[in-house]
């Protein structure tokens, strides 16, 4: 057994006496060189002793392989080839389905790569090396065997069948909007191992290839056409349960899809708050600074510590250099608006029309409400409050282009 193989094969079994072995020498003879693989059997205690067999087939390949090192030795040659490929068979009690086989047999691997397919030479062992290089070409991404594109079909099933499985593969790629796949039903894919580590498998009716297209959201898929053949030994394990259990699968991927959507949508919205609100507290952090500039500035210009200056003209200073210091504080830290070019002068200049315009609402608020007859204290706080909110709103909207709400 190879440590950590490059590649891990995953074929279930049950009842596949006739066809096991040939497929293994099958794929054996295809495997790229260059990477070392494991072939990991799983077999659910086959009635026609198909998990005896594979163990009598692995026994006597260790026999041969020892027999090997020891002549290799007696030739006074120790280097015996390290095996690039191994076989693993993977043994349970009794059959437990086809999904969770390929479960099993995935977790028993240890490929970074994962390729799956059945046992019954429905998918050729030709067809490997194409689906491992084309995925060693574009390592992150899904490459299912496709039936359904130009070059892929079907031989040896009635039309019946043809078209029930057609039927099928329309309703997941329109039902699960899986648009960009032809054949989202094939068993026959490969993928790398990370793309499948968080998710959490529920279907065990039916297609894996599904689940992981519709959970492993934005994986990137690549097609190869082949041609699936009808078993040519054993018997099919389909039952009349397969409709039912398709529609079950489908079904609860639908309503998975949608819940991982509302999901979204409320992380989405959850997020716009926190941001608004910490762009809110950023602007009202710089309302502060500026303020506490323009006292500081107007107190230095007219107590003669820097000049003399008449307590109107140090306030009209104290106001143009706290607005400035506002507006580039508020550009680089609150909105993250790190552009300087042509156009932040006249940036520049919305942002002090904008900010007149706070103040005007500030005075017509407060004008309104003490004519109204409420206190000075409460009215001028109420003033504030609604004039540097507009302030705020405005200033995101017009000065800094940005929706006001995110
Ligand atoms: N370990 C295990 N393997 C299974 C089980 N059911 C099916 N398989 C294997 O999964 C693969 C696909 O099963 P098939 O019976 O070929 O099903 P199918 O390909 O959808 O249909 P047919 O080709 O018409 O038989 C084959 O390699 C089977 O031996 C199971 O419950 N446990
Ligand atoms: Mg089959």
């Amino acid at each position: 057994m190879l440590e950590n193989a490059d590649l891990s094969v995953i074929i279930p079994t049950y009842n596949e006496y006739d066809n096991i072995l040939g497929l293994v020498e099958g794929i054996k003879g295809k495997l790229p060189n260059g990477l070392s693989t494991e072939i990991v059997i799983v077999d659910d205690n086959s009635p026609d002793g198909t998990g005896r067999l594979i163990s009598s087939y692995l026994e006597n390949q260790l026999a041969f392989n020892s027999l090997a090192a020891k002549a290799s030795r007696d030739n006074g040659d120790y280097t015996i080839d390290d095996p690039k490929s191994t076989v693993k068979l993977v043994r349970r009690e009794s059959k437990h389905g086809l999904i969770s086989a390929i479960l099993q047999g995935i977790k028993s691997s240890s490929g970074k790569y994962i390729l799956v397919m059945d046992a019954d030479f429905s998918h050729p062992p030709e067809t490997v090396p194409l689906l491992v290089s084309e995925l060693m070409r574009d390592p992150d991404c899904i490459v299912i065997a496709s039936r359904y594109m130009t070059g892929g079909s079907i031989r040896g099933w009635p039309y019946r069948r043809k078209l029930l499985s057609r039927l099928a593969a329309k309703i997941a790629i329109h039902g699960l909007k899986l648009c960009n796949v032809r054949d989202p039903i094939s068993g026959f894919f490969a993928f790398p191992r990370h793309i499948i580590e968080n998710i959490r498998f529920d279907t065990y009716g039916y297609k894996l290839l599904l689940e992981i297209l519709v959970k492993a959201k934005g994986v990137r898929v690549k097609e190869i056409p082949y041609t699936f053949t009808d078993r040519k030994a054993g018997k099919s394990k389909l039952d009349n349960r397969v409709v039912s259990d398709y529609v079950n699968s489908i079904w609860y991927l639908y309503r998975y899809g949608r819940q991982s959507k509302k999901e979204l949508k409320q992380r989405t919205e959850k997020r716009k708050s926190v941001l608004f609100l910490s762009k809110a507290g950023r602007f009202y952090t710089v309302g502060a600074t500026g303020l506490l500039l323009n006292f500081i500035v107007s107190t230095l210009l007219t107590r003669g510590a820097i000049s003399n200056l008449w307590y109107i003209e140090a306030s009209v200073v104290g106001i143009i250099l706290s607005i400035t210091s506002n507006f580039f504080l508020n550009k680089i830290w609150t909105f993250e608006d790190r552009k300087f070019s042509r156009g932040t002068l006249p940036q520049y200049g919305t942002f002090v029309g904008l900010s007149t315009v706070g103040a005007m609402i500030q005075l017509l608020l407060l004008y309104i409400l003490v004519q109204s007859g409420f206190e000075y204290g409460i009215s001028l706080l109420a003033a504030v409050a609604v004039a540097s909110i507009s302030n705020f709103l405005l200033n995101k909207k017009w000065t800094f282009h940005e929706k006001i709400w995110g």
